[in-house]
């Protein structure tokens, strides 16, 4: 059964794919519960470098920069923050921060010294661990952000240096062979283990506190969900390979795609930074045989004239989400390779930072658009937000609801935030806005929240308004997304100008350039208003802004 009407209203969905039962695993203990089949394997290439990881490497590893991190002093319910674009040495850092168990909060790292600082002090990080070409914005950062005597760790671009101060990562490996073993038991699955940020329904970002729990059952929701075609385990005579190209501090990345892989035996070939030639030549070099991927990359593999059905030889099957993404554009995918379902399935993927991430999930790959069905654990609710009834029939649209073992422990030193966005007993309020068919598929149409979705990242409009506001000439701002082609969404701002002074379009933009991650640029423009509509209690209209953009 699929949907229960308990006779109160209530109507909850749950999965067709079977019940699941939480496992009482750590993170790091179910991604190396497969290893001793596999140590052999290659678990982790640099694309820039060519630099490798075996299983059995990476595994001992993780574990000495472990034994490194309980060396220099860290301990229980401390956080270490990771900066650092997808090398293989992030994916191992990481790691070995959870075998050490303290806590990870994974930071952009192309975000500006500024935004870099604010998630350091929201997260009390004792630690970071960064990357040469970005421990200068880290150092910089960190001044009176870190507790005193805190380090900061440098893995190095391969030149074997790091800044004056820090430790160098390599040591942490080298050193930690040598090291007593971890004692471990000082934390349990309910302790928080990834502290990722997102801004939820409204305000800024917040750290989102995930348990090994919620991670650990996440991945075998969805793993019961996917069928042996798209999700082959790895062995002597066949290796599934595949590009990290999602960013790694985000959850898709991390919980959706690189953790449950190793735990699979895959080949992840890390990729720092998208650079369309690089990526083509990757395809050409590496035989991939999946991949992970947010709607704009779908459209560049479309738009591209060197994207060739060759470089697709292998590929069989690919995961995408993170945002919206229309049936047209896998339908021009399939004619431009001579591909269909049988050959290359898509299969599209529904989440939150606060879940874990995945809830819904489209594997038939016969249903473009959709993102399919709850998966086992997950419980859907969609709920009417004028009347807080749950709809009645297919096709009526309200606010999605879910439950079960992946829901966030709560945003981290921010009750308030986490009472309004977990009601009831337990059900989070996801802000999407959708609706599912007659046969219980489910369809995202709409946001409720705020939040702005930028190829995929994350955009908080209370971020950017806060930043047009500390402009001298201006009084008042809001910030909405507005559709873009390439991007999905970008974010324009409305803005009441001081009196006398008349600010240009372009001196606002130039103003937010520079102080925050390029992705959270005005690129929408900017239009000059006499009042931000407000409800009563000051709460912007954002709704009403939109109405202003069409
Ligand atoms: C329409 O984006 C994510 C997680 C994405 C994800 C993870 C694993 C997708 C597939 C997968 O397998 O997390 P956040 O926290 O950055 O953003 C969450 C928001 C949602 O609330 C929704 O508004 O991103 C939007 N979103 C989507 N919208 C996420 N997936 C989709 C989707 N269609 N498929």
């Amino acid at each position: 059964h699929e949907m229960v009407d308990n006779g109160n209203g209530k109507k909850i969905f749950t999965s067709p794919y079977g019940e699941y039962t939480p496992s009482e695993m750590f993170v790091h203990e179910y991604v190396w519960k497969n290893v001793e089949n596999h140590g052999n394997l290659t678990a982790l290439v640099c694309s820039v470098t060519g630099r490798k990881y075996t299983y059995s490497q990476a595994r001992d590893a993780a574990n000495y920069i472990g034994r490194s991190l309980l060396n220099i002093g860290l301990r229980k319910g401390d956080t270490v923050a990771l900066i650092a674009p997808n090398y293989p040495e992030s994916v191992l850092a990481f790691l070995g921060i959870l075998e050490a168990e303290l806590i990870v909060t994974t930071v952009n790292p192309f975000y500006t010294p500024y935004e870099i600082s604010r998630q350091l002090k929201s997260s009390g990080a004792a630690a970071i661990i960064a990357v040469t070409e970005i421990a200068g914005n880290a150092l910089e950062a960190a001044k009176g952000n870190l507790p005193p005597g805190a380090s900061v760790i440098v893995i190095d671009d391969g030149t074997g240096s790091s800044p004056e101060g820090t430790i160098p990562f390599m040591d942490l490996i080298t050193r930690g062979k040598s090291l007593p073993p971890i004692k471990h038991g000082a934390v349990s699955v309910n302790d928080v283990a990834v502290l990722p940020y997102s801004s939820g329904t409204t305000g800024m970002p917040k750290g989102v506190m995930l348990t090994h729990k919620n991670l650990v059952s996440n991945m075998e929701m969805t793993e019961m969900t996917v069928d042996e075609r798209m999700w082959k385990t790895s062995s002597a005579t066949f290796q599934e390979v595949m590009p990290l190209i999602l960013p790694f501090f985000h959850i898709f990345g991390m919980n959706g795609l690189t953790l449950p892989r190793l735990a699979r035996g895959t080949q992840i070939i890390t990729v720092p930074k998208f650079v369309p030639e690089q990526f083509i030549q990757l395809l050409a070099n590496h035989k991939m045989t999946g991949m992970y991927l947010v709607p704009p990359l779908l459209l560049f593999f479309n738009a591209s004239p060197f994207v060739k059905k060759e470089h697709l030889e292998n590929m069989h099957h690919a995961v995408i989400g993170a945002a919206p993404m229309a049936k047209d554009d896998f339908r021009r995918f399939y004619d431009k390779f001579q591909l269909n379902q049988d050959n290359m399935k898509f299969c599209q993927g529904y989440g939150l930072t606060e879940t874990s991430p995945v809830c819904c999930f489209e594997v038939s790959g016969t249903k473009p658009g959709s993102i399919g069905k709850t998966i086992p654990g997950c419980e859907v609710r969609v709920v009417d937000p004028t009347t807080n009834k749950d709809v009645a029939r297919p096709g009526e649209t309200g606010e999605i609801w879910i439950k079960g073992p992946h829901v966030m422990k709560g945003y981290y030193n921010n009750e308030a935030a986490t009472q309004s966005m977990i009601v009831e007993d337990g059900w989070l309020k996801t802000g999407d806005i959708g609706h599912y068919d007659e046969e219980y598929d489910f369809y995202i149409t709409d946001r409720l929240k705020e939040l702005i979705k930028v190829k995929g990242f994350q955009v908080a409009p209370a971020e950017l308004e806060a930043l047009l506001r500390s402009h001298p000439g201006v009084v008042e701002a809001g910030v909405v997304g507005v559709p873009d082609a390439r991007c999905g969404e970008v974010p324009k701002a409305f803005i009441v100008p001081k009196k006398g002074s008349n600010p240009t379009v372009e001196s606002i933009q130039n103003f937010v350039k520079g102080k925050v991650s390029d992705y959270k640029e005005l690129k929408g423009g900017v239009s000059f208003v006499d009042s931000i509509p407000k409800n009563a209690s000051g709460k912007i209209l954002r709704t009403k802004l939109k109405e202003l953009c069409k």
